[in-house]
């Protein structure tokens, strides 16, 4: 008897093993009548896809191979002080030579998708004229890898890594520059939609305007005028909406659009009517320069009357371009922003978050679980969109290898697991969730911050470019595995 419970438990650990290969030191098993029995797993919609995602200038290095021109990104951390200890993507994961490791990872952990950024001057070495076919034929290779894996490509065009040539003739303070990037567009998905079903068009702009043209922080390290940053928000939804438009006359029919935008998340201050009214208020004017514009074809009136003198100059056809229909909507979503019904004439209010509010290694990274719930939710609503992906959501640790070779990142498997009940509520009511993508499936070159903030679920050793998995990587294969949070 003892022997044949002793040989079952056995089978039982060696299963649990297989599911959790390289994950050292697991604890004695204990006696069956001590387990507390597990809650009921929380079940995603059958063909839901679990994802990860990474960009261009974060992970590929090889940043003058093969005919690739410089980025606004090469020059700017390049420039001393601009980035911790003057990290580049000179190397960053060398993704470039080792995508097939890489794609060896992603079927590892099963993923059923992956989002990858092309790099505009790989393709484009001076944003314009000629394209550099070398360029091209990393991306075939990627997607061609990819698709043996059984991963689904989603590509995004654009992740902010601008051609310096194109920043030399005034970058998105030109409207030429909302020109140039749809024609890489249209090019690239024309070359690529015969095996990428899905394009997103820019990463955050909300990040790349304020980022790079307003606090200087990012390249390429402007600190414009309001009037002059409103004029750059406006060529980038520009953008966004000529691309749209030269995607679809170029791509194989049948192709989707979006994009893939960090959204302001409105979370209701607590969860009454009154404050969930005013928090779709606030999804709608807190984006107006973004997704509000892009969705409704025009700007709010209060966004205008907010901008008084400072408002962007815009033709019709220019809102007309921007509003082009699109397919589905990618939010990255990390940080609630919390929201009061108020008795102004906007009918919401901001409310700041303590200074004491939990957040991730990375200062701006606040944690708010609920925003993996009301973001997708009160989005779906205002616009009635019918296909939302979570295009980005992760967190930042230190992140240290441990002396038997593990990485116990548990504050990113809490952040995950916490992050994932709330979009399992959101997509259990029904909203339309199609599919998450986990940033970032390796530590790579998080911009000004360098290598020092990690955001992979797998371990990257820059000097050796060895991979290995984190606890949040394993904790990420089951999820995928059984499709659903335990
Ligand atoms: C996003 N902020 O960036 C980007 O799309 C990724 O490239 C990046 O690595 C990831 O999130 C993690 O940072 C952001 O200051 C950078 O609020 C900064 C902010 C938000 C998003």
């Amino acid at each position: 008897m003892l022997n044949r419970l002793t040989r079952r438990s056995f089978a039982r650990l060696a299963a649990a093993a297989a599911l959790t290969p390289a994950l050292p030191n697991a604890l004695a098993a204990p006696r069956e009548e001590n387990v507390s029995p597990a809650s009921p797993l929380l079940s995603f919609p059958r063909g839901f896809l679990w994802g990860s995602a990474t960009a261009s200038y974060q992970v590929e290095g090889a940043a003058k191979e093969d005919g690739r021109g410089p980025s606004i990104w090469d020059t700017f951390s390049h420039l001393r002080g601009n980035t911790k200890n003057g990290d580049t993507g000179d190397v960053a994961d060398d993704h470039y030579h080792l995508y097939k490791t890489d794609i060896a990872l992603m079927k590892d952990l099963g993923l059923k998708t992956y989002r990858f950024s092309t790099s505009w001057s790989r393709v484009f070495p001076n944003g314009t004229g000629t394209p550099n076919p070398k360029g091209l034929d990393f991306y075939n290779r990627l997607v061609d890898g990819l698709l043996a894996a059984g991963i689904q490509p989603y590509c995004t065009l654009f992740h902010w890594d601008l051609p310096q040539a194109l920043q030399d003739q005034g970058g998105w303070q030109s409207r030429d520059t909302a020109h140039a990037y749809a024609n890489y567009a249209g090019y690239v998905a024309q070359h690529l939609s015969d095996r990428v079903q899905h394009f997103m068009t820019l990463n955050e702009m909300r990040s790349f305007v304020d980022l790079g043209y307003g606090n200087g922080m990012h390249a390429p390290g402007l600190r414009l005028s309001r009037a002059d940053l409103n004029q750059v928000r406006h060529h980038a939804v520009l953008a966004h909406g000529l691309g749209v438009q030269a995607i679809r006359a170029n791509a194989r029919p049948g192709t989707k659009v979006g994009l893939a935008e960090n959204i302001t998340c409105t979370v209701p201050v607590i969860e009454t009517p009154e404050h969930v009214r005013a928090a779709h208020i606030a999804m709608r004017e807190e984006n107006a320069g973004y997704l509000t514009v892009i969705m409704e074809g025009k700007y709010t009136d209060l966004y205008l009357a907010r901008q008084g003198a400072d408002a962007p100059k815009f033709t019709p056809e220019d809102l007309k371009a921007i509003g082009s229909p699109i397919d589905f909507v990618g939010i990255n979503c990390y940080t609630p922003e919390y929201v009061r019904a108020s008795s102004a004439p906007a009918g919401y209010a901001m409310v700041p978050a303590p200074e004491s509010f939990p957040h991730m290694l990375s200062p701006w990274l606040r944690t708010g679980p609920e925003a993996l719930y009301w973001a997708p939710k009160i989005a779906a609503s205002v616009w009635n969109i019918k296909e939302i992906y979570i295009t980005e959501n992760g967190a930042s640790s230190s992140d240290t290898l441990t002396p038997d070779g593990a990485v116990y990142d548990t504050d990113r498997v809490m952040y995950l697991r916490n992050y994932l009940t709330q979009l399992h509520r959101a997509v259990s009511e029904g909203v339309p969730v199609r599919g998450y993508f986990l940033w970032s499936l390796l530590d790579n070159f998080e911009w000004a911050d360098g290598y020092a903030y990690r955001f992979g679920i797998h371990y990257v050793d820059f000097a050796t470019q060895k991979r290995t998995p984190k606890l949040s990587a394993h904790f990420y294969r089951q999820v995928i595995a059984r499709n659903a949070l335990a």
